[in-house]
């Protein structure tokens, strides 16, 4: 468990994943094409911690997240699946049998007590109070040449549903406009959106509170597509292995991780808007400039020397892409409680989530897979999902090439492809009307006399496992020797 940012940093550090670069670099353009060409090297290239930006005295760190080995270590696993099966045995409780089986239990409900955030007095996160301070302190990134200005890419964004109490925590890029305000881009599909919807229903300024640079674990939970109305930093806490701690921010009703490095504390008001954008995406076009509610800063607090946690995201595969990998793997587990018959799932990187999934199922009855494609169509944020590929239970879809052969061999275009329309991600642009469009579903799995098909399927090719032995004793000697 990393207590905070630092530690995090430390460590990677110590395991020669992090390049500390003290020349200055410029937080205009110049932060942001150095990280995107290390993200584009062999891995993801290491973490990032940029020392001296020109004109600032606070260091940038990127790229944390950007290679397996990095998300891996940020939420203290060897490997993403073993987070997989984390969920799985805590959403997954056995009766004990036993006295000696329920001692065996207990681990397991002190990961249930770990979800809990607690409110602690105070924080590093307010060592440092301004409350006429000023974004111009902080080295923001101006990331693409087209960009409508600086953007606060990872931010961890605070609120609080104004009926219910209810909390959310999103990251939602935010557009400097100037020293004390900037956009909140929260699209309609999101929990902030909602928050901000019943304040304008009511006519009620919405508090919000911005936290930069927590410990790791923090920040990836507000990347998580968790459902609605669930705290994200349980999550956040389940992952750390520990309570998140809180404290009570200065000027607005909310709190914030006390471990944070910078806290943004301000409001958004009923029925104001600004134009926002444009905005180098994650797509890797630029988004269209649309307006968005305007956050309102009312201080800032920050901890001693902090250092400014961002990312910037591009053509893929970028920091993003890691990210959205481990809440593939956290989530999988979940999603199998009401389609057990997944098998895996993959987001490819070129597929930037919502444009392409690849889910394997085990069969079991005609028109199954299109089952499958209804019900990712209506889950959460998958329904934001344009192709939907389905296989079966023993392709690999975490390897495209594998897929894109299953594909091409196993479908019937007109028979086996289904369209529907729905709600499309707001970063959708191929759609005649924003946020609203059509998807489809390719089912590649073999069909059966049941689904309509009478012809005999064909038999894979594989050569018997005496040869197969002898081919693999031959190429430990034929690799010795020569090379393609
Ligand atoms: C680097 C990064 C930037 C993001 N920027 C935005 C954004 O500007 N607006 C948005 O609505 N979602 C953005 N997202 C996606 C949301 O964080 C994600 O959908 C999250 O699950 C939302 O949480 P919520 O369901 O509580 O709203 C971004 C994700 C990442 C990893
Ligand atoms: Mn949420």
């Amino acid at each position: 468990m990393f207590k905070d940012l630092n530690h995090f940093i430390a460590a990677l550090d110590d395991a020669r994943m992090l390049a500390r670069i003290a020349e200055p670099v410029s937080p205009d353009l110049e932060i942001a094409a150095v990280t995107d060409r290390v993200s584009k090297s062999p891995g993801g290239g290491p973490a990032l911690l940029f020392e001296n930006p020109t004109g600032y005295d606070m260091p940038v760190a990127i790229n944390l997240f950007g290679s397996m080995r990095r998300m891996c270590m940020a939420m203290d696993v060897s490997s993403l699946d073993d987070l997989a099966d984390q969920v799985e045995e805590i959403t997954t409780p056995k009766l004990p049998g036993g006295i000696l089986d329920a001692m065996k239990m207990l681990p397991m409900v002190g990961r249930l007590k770990d979800a809990l955030p607690k409110t602690v007095k105070d924080g590093r996160c307010q060592e440092v109070v301004r409350k006429n301070g000023s974004l111009d302190e902080i080295p923001i990134l101006k990331c693409w040449p087209d960009d409508g200005g600086r953007y606060i890419t990872l931010p961890m964004v605070f609120t609080k549903d104004p009926e219910t109490g209810m909390r959310n925590v999103g990251t939602y890029r935010m557009q400097v406009f100037d020293a004390r305000s900037t956009g909140m881009h929260w699209q309609r599909h999101k929990g902030g959106a909602q928050h901000y919807r019943v304040a304008e229903r009511l006519g009620r300024r919405l508090p919000v509170a911005v936290a930069l640079g927590p410990d790791p674990a923090l920040a990836f939970s507000a990347t998580a597509p968790m459902p609605e109305g669930l705290d994200e930093l349980m999550l956040a806490g389940f992952l750390r292995r520990e309570r998140v701690e809180l404290v009570k921010c200065l000027t607005q009703d909310l709190e914030v991780p006390a471990n944070a490095q910078i806290i943004l504390e301000g409001y958004v008001e009923p029925g104001e808007r600004r134009r926002e954008g444009p905005f180098g995406d994650h797509t890797g076009f630029y988004s269209h400039p649309d307006d968005y509610p305007v956050f309102h800063l009312t201080c800032i607090t920050h901890r001693k020397n902090p250092i400014y946690l961002t990312t910037v995201v591009g053509i893929p595969p970028m920091e993003d892409f890691y990210l959205g990998k481990a809440s593939e793997r956290i989530f999988l587990p979940l999603i199998r409680k009401t389609l057990p018959e997944i098998v895996d799932m993959s987001f490819p990187a070129a597929g930037i989530f919502h444009n392409i999934v690849l889910i394997s199922i085990d069969k079991r009855y005609p028109g199954h897979a299109r089952k499958i494609m209804n019900a990712v169509w209506g889950l959460g944020q998958l329904m934001f999902s344009k192709t939907v590929i389905v296989v079966d239970k023993e392709v690999d879809v975490q390897n495209e090439a594998e897929v894109a052969w299953i594909v091409g061999t196993h479908y019937d275009p007109e028979r086996d492809v289904q369209f529907t329309r729905g709600p499309m991600d707001d970063l959708e642009d191929a759609s005649d009307l924003p946020a609203y469009g059509s998807k489809m579903g390719i089912d590649a799995t073999r069909k059966w006399p049941s689904e309509g098909f009478t012809r005999p399927w064909p038999k894979k090719i594989a050569t018997t496992p005496a040869a197969a032995a002898r081919a693999e004793e031959m190429w430990q000697r034929i690799s010795q020797g020569w090379t393609s």
